[in-house]
């Protein structure tokens, strides 16, 4: 008797096991661009007190510090912009792959705030050839970075490329700020510098923090002669990306901001809901985002602003979004119509003439305009050299008509 009510037992456990609503409840993402919900979106040209917004003055006092402050409190928490000390330890390296054309030096940022220090090291590459001042590109890296720079084949980070085109070349991985890593994410400056951040439920986490680090890249630009401070352009790739635009929102030091295959809670638009979903990704990936933003699992309705908004808060600088067909999981369509509709403010506010096609065409394609670059390659979920090709071909225009 004793040995059947174990085996009940044992059978309703494994029953309860096969059919658990865990194993089973699969979520679903849609492709189909045919249930893709009908867009209302927030309008970049009303405050949310329903001031009309028309002018450079009206645009730069109210609706983008607004926009800056929604983003902020619902979705990336502020980056903290005090500190006591930043120093900069810099020696050169003579022992790297690209001693044929570049200059290696390793910089250690130390920064430090109530008597605590965080350390990051950022690795920068000068052309050997041509005068300095060099603008530079900074890529905020989740790879690891001396794999990176121990392998010459791999393009993530195209160190040669870069260099015989005229410009620094520049990384910091974002294990020195905040781990990407959902239990660890806090060993960084969010414990050391700024733990206050932790205890508000809008406050800053992981990919604020990688925003933080590349500010912190710039002012380390901003002390080198060999650079050219002035011509900066901030690179991410995936997540890296999502850091990069909020990077580039917040800091108007970046002359040019990329963003590649950045997807959800990056170019793409929230409400769209194809491909990954602010559910998804706030449960896959809880660290990134503020908590305030869990808010809008399910309910990107809700939402005070979408992503177009973030692109519109870049402008006047330039800004370049590229995206790769086979990557739907970040919805190319989705980031093509945030550029698209957040350059209205490029165009209607500033008076530059941006040219981008009013429907997104799924095929390979580049389309530069003044202030506004675009591409959408073939392949899958990658940075690759092709994209670097034309972020370089991009910059090189808007850095000479610039001048
Ligand atoms: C995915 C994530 C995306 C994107 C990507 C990446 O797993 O869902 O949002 O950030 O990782 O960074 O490569």
């Amino acid at each position: 008797m004793k040995n059947l009510i174990k085996s009940i037992y044992l059978l309703n456990i494994l029953v309860g096991i096969i059919f658990s609503p865990n194993l089973f409840a699969q979520e679903q993402f849609n492709y189909d661009e045919s249930k893709v919900p009908d867009l209302v979106l927030p309008d970049p040209f009303v405050s949310a007190k329903g001031e009309i917004i028309k002018t450079v003055d009206e645009w730069e006092s109210i609706r983008r510090p607004e926009l800056i402050r929604l983003f902020a409190e619902n979705v990336y928490g502020g980056i903290p912009r005090d500190f006591d000390e930043i120093h900069f330890n810099v020696s050169t390296d003579s022992d790297h792959l690209y001693k044929e054309v570049a200059m290696k030096k390793n910089v250690t940022i130390r920064v430090t705030r109530n008597g605590k220090a965080q350390a990051i090291k950022l690795f920068v590459f000068l052309p050997l050839e041509g005068k300095g001042p060099h603008p530079v590109f900074l890529l905020i890296s989740h790879r690891n970075v001396q794999a990176l720079l121990d392998d010459k084949e791999d393009r993530f980070f195209p160190i040669a490329q870069i260099v015989e085109k005229g410009y620094a070349a520049a990384i910091f991985d974002v294990v020195d700020v905040s781990p990407d890593d959902k239990e660890r994410f806090t060993n960084g400056i969010l414990e050391s510098l700024y733990p206050e951040e932790l205890k508000n439920s809008g406050g800053m986490r992981g990919l604020a923090a990688w925003a933080w680090g590349a500010m912190r890249a710039m002012d380390y630009f901003e002390s080198e002669n060999a650079i050219d401070h002035k011509r900066a352009a901030i690179v991410g790739h995936s997540r890296g990306g999502k850091a990069a635009l909020w990077a580039g929102a917040n800091d108007k030091r970046w002359a040019v901001v990329i963003s590649n295959e950045s997807g959800c809670g990056g170019a793409a638009l929230s409400r769209r809901r194809f491909g990954e979903t602010v559910k998804r990704i706030n449960t896959s990936f809880p660290y990134w985002f503020n908590d305030n933003f869990k808010a809008y699992n399910d309910n990107e309705d809700a939402l005070p602003i979408d992503q177009h908004l973030l692109a519109a808060c870049i402008a006047p600088r330039s800004i370049y979004i590229a995206s790769a067909i086979e990557d739907q999981w970040a919805d190319p369509k989705g980031e093509f119509l945030s550029l698209k509709l957040g350059s209205r403010v490029y165009s209607e506010i500033y008076g530059i003439k941006v040219d981008l096609p009013e429907i997104f065409e799924n095929h390979q394609r580049t389309i530069h305009t003044k202030s506004v670059g675009y591409h959408l390659r073939e392949g899958k979920h990658n940075l690759t050299l092709y994209d670097w090709e034309r972020f370089m071909d991009f910059v090189e225009k808007e850095f000479l008509l610039a001048r």
